[in-house]
């Protein structure tokens, strides 16, 4: 083995005291276990190694967050210095301090103007918490504490805590332990499997039209808001119709329903805008936002709030009984604030937009454009879907569709490259920094991977 580190155990020995002692996230723990998890050791840029000395290429930056890349020596640097000059204090009890106010200041430098105030969390899924208290409070304030109800969308992913998982719209994990009440779902935008006859224009404003419906069956006075991922990530990475944005925000601006958007998987130059509701053109009222914020270096998310919601909490709110000990935590914050310059200053946001974006879009519509096996490509900036068809004209899936991706991703891993597969997409989101060399080596393994899924489905 010619490894770049030393590993300190055998593999094994990681895989059985692994097994004795963790719950595994969305997995069947003892089949897992009698498998044996990849243990990753170390990552340097768009690089993973495991304890056995393999290196893979990370087409999904982790898990969405590694915006810079692994290994970044300033943000180690900007964690070192601040735990050296104040490891922990927090924003309880009339006390604030300077790695949190010089994070929020560049941070709303790069959002729109009409944003102005942040409630900082350790994850995407508390900050989806926080959006259900603080959006019901917005309206208490305003004298409509009836207005209640949040409504979300069937294979939505907002957090795997209890509110948060009942946003969402797995249904699998609102099996596990319930919903809460005042909750509500409508359809997800997914042409190519429920778009039928409807071209994708029509189904797009059919399904924005299910909000309205839903918001006059449950009444307006009663429904807070609408919560949904600009476009859809851990559900298959699902880009919306074009039309459906536009009629979204009608529908919220007519009903007096705030528009609240999840922006944890799509913020922070994803799409090679800061934020991906500026890609598809909307104005949210709130945006939920984690992982790429510190690059996925420490735990740190937020609930941003508009102007308008912020001044009617702050000058008529009153005691806003909300706190996390770690809010704002002074060592995320200066790893945010750094991770945040970097993607500033290094012009990486702009990179993928104008460079690297479109440069893995030209690649995967060259490369799979005629695929037998791939039926449409998605995506913008660094960020792609393929989607497995059995009949191309008639976007049929296969009924195997979820073994096949998973199968493909498991040939990913053999090729050397982690991509994700969901139901029966592949998804790349690879770090913004990605090289067009490291784009190339992406897709050329990715191509492998998908040429023998296709192979075992008999199409190739
Ligand atoms: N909102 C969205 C849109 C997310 O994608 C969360 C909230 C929750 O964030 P935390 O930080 O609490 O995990 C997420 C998380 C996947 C995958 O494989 C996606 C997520 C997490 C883990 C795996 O697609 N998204």
């Amino acid at each position: 083995m010619n490894l770049p580190f030393e590993p300190q155990r055998r593999t094994q020995d990681y895989q059985a005291s692994d097994a004795a002692h963790h719950i595994h996230a969305f997995v069947d723990q003892k089949a897992l276990n009698a498998e044996g998890p990849r243990v990753m050791v170390r990552g340097e840029g768009l690089y993973l190694w495991d304890s056995e000395g393999k290196r893979y290429l990370d087409g999904m930056s982790g898990l969405w967050c590694t915006q810079l890349g692994y290994g970044r020596k300033d943000l180690t640097a900007a964690a070192a210095a601040q735990m050296d000059q104040l490891a922990y204090y927090n924003m309880f009890f009339h006390t604030t301090h300077p790695a949190v106010i010089e994070l929020s200041e560049l941070l709303f430098s790069l959002l729109p103007g009409h944003y102005s105030h942040v409630i900082y969390t350790n994850s995407g899924s508390e900050a989806n918490e926080v959006l259900i208290r603080t959006v019901r409070r917005y309206w208490q304030v305003l004298g409509k504490p009836q207005k209640k109800i949040m409504i979300g969308r069937w294979n939505g992913y907002h957090g795997s805590t209890l509110a948060a998982s009942a946003l969402g719209g797995m249904k699998f994990m609102h099996e596990m332990g319930g919903l809460i009440p005042d909750v509500a779902h409508i359809d997800e935008p997914y042409w190519y499997a429920q778009g039928g006859e409807l071209n994708p224009a029509e189904f797009g404003r059919r399904c924005a039209l299910q909000l309205e419906e839903k918001i006059l069956e449950l009444g307006a006075q009663n429904v807070a808001g609408f919560i949904a991922e600009p476009f859809q990530g851990a559900g298959g990475m699902i880009f919306p119709p074009e039309s459906y944005w536009p009629e979204i925000q009608r529908i919220c601006r007519q009903y007096d329903v705030l528009l609240c958007a999840d922006e944890v998987i799509g913020g922070f130059g994803r799409t090679g805008e800061w934020f991906a509701h500026q890609y598809f053109g909307f104005e949210p009222d709130t945006l939920s936002i984690a992982k790429g914020l510190t690059s996925g270096y420490l735990p740190m998310g937020g609930l941003v709030l508009s102007k308008r919601m912020a001044e009617a909490l702050v000058e008529r709110g009153g005691v806003f009984a909300h706190g996390l000990t770690y809010s704002g935590h002074p060592v995320a914050a200066a790893v945010a604030l750094a991770n945040l310059k970097a993607l500033r200053d290094e012009g990486i946001v702009r990179q993928v937009k104008d460079d690297t974006g479109p440069y893995l879009h030209k690649l995967l519509h060259e490369v799979f454009g005629n695929h037998p096996l791939i039926g449409e490509i998605q995506g913008t900036g660094l960020l792609a879907a393929l989607q497995f068809a059995e009949e191309k004209d008639t976007r049929k899936r296969f009924a195997n569709e979820n073994d096949l991706a998973w199968q493909c991703r498991t040939f990913g891993f053999e090729e050397g490259v982690i991509i994700r597969s969901t139901l029966g997409r592949m998804i790349m989101a690879p770090a913004l920094v990605a090289s067009r060399a490291e784009l190339d080596e992406l897709v050329d393994k990715t191509r492998i991977a998908v040429d023998r899924t296709a192979r075992i489905a008999g199409k190739l």
